[in-house]
C-alpha cells in the first residue's frame, strides 16, 4: 500500500483557514467540507485530520498524526516530544502577563506573591521559576481577561495580538513571555518514506513562502546606466537584460524582496529607470 503522511490541522478557529490555504498553495487538493474529520488529498500522498488545536501535540507525539500545524504556544504548553520542522508566519501572537492598567509596574519582582489566572500554566510556571518569582497560578480554561475585574486574580497570562481585548478589560501588558506563530510539528520517528513525503511538502511550502516575500520587477533602463541599475537589483542570480527596439534602452528583469522594495524603486528612478512593472510571484524555487 502507498505510504501516506498524516497531517493534523485545526478543525475550526484561527489557524484553520491559513492551514488549509498553505496546503492548497503547495498544490495539494483535498475536500475540506464542513464537519469533516478526515480528508485524503487527491494528488499528493497526504491525509488531513481536522482536530482541536489542543489535541494536536499529543496526536503527533503518539504518531496518530505524523505532523501537525499548531501554534507554538500550544506546543510549548503541552510539552510533548515532537520536533518543530518549519515556521509558517501566520497565527502570530504573544503570550503575555497583563495587570490592571492603573497599577504601577516596575519589573517582574512586582508579581511576587500575586495570583495570576491563565490557561498556560506550564509555560507560566517555567517563566516564573526562571525569574525566581513566587506567584500563585490559577488555571482557568477561558475568559481569562475578566479574572482581575471579578476579583479572581491580580494578573493574567494570556495570548495577545492587537491588544484590544486587554484594553477593553482595563488591563495592560507587563511582560511578554513568548512570541508565537503557527509551526509544523513532526513526530520524532518518521520512517524513510514518511520523511521523504515531509521533505517534499516542506520544499513546496518554502517555495510558496519565498514567493510571498518577493516580487518580480521589470523596467526599462537607459544603457549608459545599466551597470548602476544592475548593482541596485540583488536578484536571484543576476538580472536578465534584453535589448529594447528603442535604441539605447534595455529591459531589465529581476526579483526584489518586499522589505527592500520601496528603497530599491527610489534608487532605480534616480538612475533613470522607466516603465517599472512589479508583479507577484506564485512560486519561487532557488
Ligand atoms: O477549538 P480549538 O481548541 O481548536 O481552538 P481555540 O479556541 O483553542 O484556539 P483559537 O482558534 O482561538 O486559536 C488558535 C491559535 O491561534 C492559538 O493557539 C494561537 O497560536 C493563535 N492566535 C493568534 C491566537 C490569537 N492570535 C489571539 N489573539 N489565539 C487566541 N487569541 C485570543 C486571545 O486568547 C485573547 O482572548 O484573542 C484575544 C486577544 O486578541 P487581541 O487581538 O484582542 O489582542
Ligand atoms: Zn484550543
Amino acid at each position: 500500500m502507498e505510504t501516506k503522511l498524516k497531517i493534523a490541522i485545526q478543525k475550526s478557529g484561527r489557524l484553520n483557514e491559513d492551514s488549509i490555504r498553505i496546503l492548497k498553495e503547495a498544490g495539494i487538493e483535498f475536500n475540506n467540507g464542513l464537519n469533516k474529520l478526515k480528508a485524503e488529498a487527491y494528488n499528493f500522498p497526504l491525509e488531513v485530520f481536522f482536530l482541536r488545536d489542543d489535541d494536536i501535540p499529543q496526536y503527533v507525539e503518539d504518531g496518530i498524526a505524523d505532523i501537525g500545524i499548531v501554534g507554538e504556544n500550544v506546543l510549548l504548553e503541552k510539552n510533548k516530544e515532537v520536533k518543530i520542522v518549519d515556521r509558517l508566519g501566520f497565527g502570530k501572537c504573544r503570550l503575555s502577563i497583563a495587570i490592571p492598567k492603573n497599577q504601577k509596574y516596575k519589573g517582574i519582582q512586582d508579581l511576587e506573591g500575586k495570583k495570576i489566572a491563565t490557561s498556560y500554566s506550564t509555560i507560566l510556571a517555567k517563566y516564573l521559576k526562571k525569574n525566581k518569582v513566587n506567584a500563585e497560578i490559577h488555571e482557568i480554561s477561558g475568559s481569562v481577561e475578566i479574572a482581575p475585574s471579578i476579583g479572581l486574580a491580580d494578573a493574567i497570562c494570556d495570548l495577545v495580538s492587537s491588544g484590544s481585548t486587554l484594553f477593553t478589560n482595563g488591563l495592560k501588558e507587563a511582560e511578554v513571555i513568548l512570541k508565537s506563530e503557527a509551526v509544523i510539528a513532526s513526530n520524532k520517528k518518521l520512517n524513510k518514506k514518511q520523511q521523504e513525503i515531509l521533505d517534499k511538502l516542506l520544499f513546496r511550502i518554502n517555495a510558496v513562502k519565498k514567493s510571498k516575500n518577493n516580487k518580480y520587477i521589470l523596467l526599462n533602463a537607459p544603457n549608459e546606466n545599466l551597470d548602476a541599475i544592475c548593482k541596485i537589483l540583488p536578484g536571484m542570480k543576476s538580472p536578465t537584460i534584453l535589448p529594447l527596439a528603442d535604441k539605447g534602452w534595455s529591459s531589465v528583469h529581476s526579483v526584489v524582496n518586499e522589505n527592500e522594495f520601496w528603497d530599491i524603486i527610489e534608487k532605480l528612478k534616480e538612475k533613470g529607470a522607466q516603465g517599472i512593472l512589479v508583479v507577484p510571484i506564485e512560486k519561487m524555487i532557488l
